[in-house]
């Protein structure tokens, strides 16, 4: 490790819609999750990694998942706590639309804890300057401990402001995560993540729940992408559902995702999906560090 060498973990959390996608992009530099108006999209710890040569920042842009026992549904529909306990750095982002919703459990939650906050108010584009003003005082007394900076993710106004305090707060640390390994994660989770949207989409019940998406290969050429990609889940049974009669869910599954790959990369797609069961994939260390969710 070099001298004064940075890294750490900076976790974005807030109520859906707020902007927590748009901003994480604007810091990353590159579109690593969907951006979209449906709250779902994103329930995974989804990380981008800024590396340079003195520093690697690790973004996710939504909670840690897995912490509180199962209870992805509930993570998934506003926020999760477990996102506190690993930041190195919190970004608690809201907005100046977001009416009266203040999750004051959560807020006790943030209170508690002990790496710096920022309460980011984006879409500062869409209030008054007076307006804004009190919003700043009010999360200032909300949340005593936060810096609380107004900023348009979308318009990348203030943007830059977050980036210098991140550089300046990040703790010194060797890096975490493999510096070069890196180069091609965002394709790759962006992959992921649409397949784990069709998956949400065309599978009931808990079967979503019960899946790891996890791209193996990514290989792409002049006119094609070759894409080897393996849903884990915990079961026979679930594996058959999602496999389903003669192949049929599979197959059905895939190509809508691969479509939609397809006009992300604009490119041709050549996309293998395959199923395999790890026996309870979520309580095994090993296997979460090779998911990536943990290093
Ligand atoms: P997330 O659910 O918190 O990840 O929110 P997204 O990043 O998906 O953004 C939700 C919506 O808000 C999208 O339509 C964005 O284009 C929009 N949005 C994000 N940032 C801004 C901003 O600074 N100003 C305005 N006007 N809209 C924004
Ligand atoms: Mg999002
Ligand atoms: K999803």
């Amino acid at each position: 490790m070099k001298a004064g060498h940075k890294s750490g973990f900076v976790n974005i959390v807030g109520n859906p819609n707020v902007g927590k996608s748009t901003l994480m992009n604007k810091l990353v530099g590159d579109k690593v999750s969907i951006i979209t108006s449906k709250a779902q999209t994103t329930r995974h710890r989804i990380m981008g990694i800024v590396n340079t040569p003195e520093m690697q920042i690790v973004y996710s842009d939504t909670p840690g998942v897995l912490k509180p026992q199962y209870k992805l549904q509930d993570s998934m529909l506003g926020f999760s706590r477990s996102a506190l306990g690993d930041a190195d750095i919190l970004l608690y982002v809201t907005d100046t639309v977001e009416s009266g919703e203040k999750n004051e459990e959560f807020l006790a939650e943030v209170r508690k804890v002990e790496c710096p906050v920022f309460v980011l108010i984006n879409k500062a584009d869409l209030s008054d300057p007076a307006g804004l003003e009190q919003m700043v005082k009010d999360w200032q007394e909300r949340l005593p401990q936060a810096e609380v900076v107004p900023l348009s993710a979308l318009h990348g106004v203030g943007v830059q402001y977050i980036m210098d305090r991140i550089r300046e707060l990040l703790p010194e640390s060797p890096p975490y995560f493999e510096k070069d390994a890196f180069t091609d994660r965002p394709a790759r989770f962006f992959v992921t993540e649409i397949i784990r949207e069709k998956i949400l989409l065309y599978y009931q019940k808990e079967i979503p729940y019960s899946c790891e998406v996890v791209v193996e290969s990514f290989k792409e050429s002049d006119d094609l992408i070759r894409i080897n990609a393996v849903i884990y889940v915990e079961r026979d049974s679930q594996k058959g559902i999602i496999i389903g009669h003669k192949g049929a869910a599979l197959k059905k599954m895939a190509s809508k995702a691969r479509a939609d790959i397809e006009r992300f990369f604009e490119k041709k797609v050549f996309l293998e999906v395959f199923v395999k069961v790890e026996s309870d994939w979520r309580n095994r260390e090993n296997i979460l560090r090779s998911f990536g969710y943990r290093q």
